[in-house]
C-alpha cells in the first residue's frame, strides 16, 4: 500500500453512556500507532482530532430512545466532511474512535466515493437497532442500521443522501449478542452474518475467504472494527464486553488476510475505553491489528 494514511481521531462518547471511550484515540496513539506504522515504512500523517462536544455541554433534556441525537449528528457531519476531504486528496482514512456511533459519519464521508461500497463490520453486536427496537437508546448500537438507511432522518441523511451502504454489501463478523429487532432486520434485509457459531465451525480462514469472495464486486471496502468483536480476555477495555469472542490470533489472521487481499479503502477502529482497560491492553491490541493490516509479518 503506497497511499498516504490519514489518521483522524474522534473523541466522541455520546453514542453510549459510559465515560472514557472519548479517550480511545489518545490511548491508541499512546500505544505507538504512528511510530509502528512508520517502522513499516507506511506513509502516515496524523490529522489530529475532530472537534467534539463535551458530555458536560450536551443538551440535558434528552430523548431517552435516541440519546444525544443532536450532538452525535453534529460530530458525524463534521467527520463525514473530513473523511470526504481525505479521500478526495487520494489518501486513505484511518479513523480512531470514540464509540461506534462515529461509523455513521465515517460511512457518510466514504460512501460518496464508491458506487458499490462493501463494509466489514467486525463486532460482537449488529449495531442494527433503531429508535423503536433499541433496548438502550444508545446510538452506537444503531450505526449500521442508520448507514443502511434505517433510523432517524437526522442521522440517515447526513451528507444529504441515504442509504450509504446496500445490505447485500455488508458482512458482519463475530456477532454473539443480537437484540430481537436486529435479528428481524438481518432476516428482512438478508444481511450476511458470520456469528461466533460460524467462526467456530468454519474457522477464520474460511470466514475471511468467503467474506472476500462475497464482496468481490465492490469497488471499495470499509473495515469497521469494534474492539468488542475480540474476546474481552484480550480486549477488556470496551464498554459492552461479551464473552466468547474472536481470539487474538484469529483476529490477527483476519487482518493479515485483508492486507494480502489489498481491498480495504478505509478503516476505523472504535470502542477502546482506557478507563475500563487494563494498562492500555486494548489499545495495544488495536495497534497490533492495525500494523497487521499494513503488512507487519513475523518473518
Ligand atoms: B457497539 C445493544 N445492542 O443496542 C444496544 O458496542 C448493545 O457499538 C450495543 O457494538 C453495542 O444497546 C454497540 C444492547
Ligand atoms: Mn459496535
Ligand atoms: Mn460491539
Ligand atoms: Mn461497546
Amino acid at each position: 500500500m503506497s497511499k498516504e494514511i490519514a489518521v483522524l481521531g474522534v473523541p466522541l462518547d455520546l453514542g453510549q453512556t459510559r465515560r472514557g471511550v472519548d479517550m480511545g484515540a489518545s490511548a491508541i496513539r499512546y500505544a505507538q500507532l504512528i511510530e509502528s506504522l512508520q517502522s513499516l515504512n507506511v506513509d502516515v500523517v496524523d490529522h489530529g482530532d475532530i472537534p467534539v462536544i463535551r458530555r458536560e455541554d450536551a443538551i440535558k433534556d434528552q430523548n431517552e430512545h435516541l440519546k444525544n441525537l443532536q450532538e452525535v449528528k453534529e460530530v458525524c457531519t463534521t467527520l463525514a466532511k473530513s473523511v470526504d476531504e481525505i479521500l478526495t486528496a487520494k489518501k486513505m482514512p484511518l479513523v480512531l474512535g470514540g464509540d461506534h456511533s462515529i461509523a455513521i459519519g465515517t460511512l457518510a464521508g466514504v460512501s460518496k466515493h464508491f458506487n458499490n461500497l462493501g463494509v466489514i463490520w467486525y463486532d460482537a453486536h449488529g449495531d442494527l437497532n433503531t429508535e423503536e427496537t433499541s433496548p438502550s437508546g444508545n446510538i452506537h448500537g444503531m450505526s449500521l442500521a442508520v448507514s443502511l438507511g434505517h433510523g432517524h432522518p437526522l442521522l440517515t441523511n447526513i451528507g444529504g443522501y441515504a442509504p450509504k451502504v446496500k445490505p447485500e454489501n455488508v458482512v458482519i463478523i463475530g456477532a454473539r449478542d443480537l437484540d430481537e429487532g436486529e435479528r428481524e432486520i438481518i432476516r428482512e434485509l438478508g444481511i450476511k452474518v458470520y456469528t461466533m457459531h460460524e467462526v467456530d465451525k468454519l474457522g477464520m480462514t474460511k470466514v475471511m475467504e468467503e467474506t472476500l469472495d462475497y464482496l468481490k464486486e465492490c469497488d471499495g471496502v470499509h473495515l469497521s472494527l469494534d474492539l468488542d468483536g475480540i474476546d474481552p480476555l484480550y480486549t477488556p477495555g470496551v464498554g459492552t464486553p461479551v464473552p466468547g469472542g474472536i481470539t487474538f490470533r484469529e483476529s490477527h489472521l483476519a487482518m493479515e488476510m485483508l492486507c494480502d487481499a489489498n481491498v480495504l479503502t478505509s478503516i476505523e477502529f472504535v470502542e477502546v475505553n482506557p478507563i475500563l482497560d487494563e494498562r492500555n491492553k486494548t489499545a495495544v491490541v488495536a495497534v497490533d491489528l492495525i500494523t497487521s493490516l499494513f503488512g507487519k509479518k513475523i518473518l
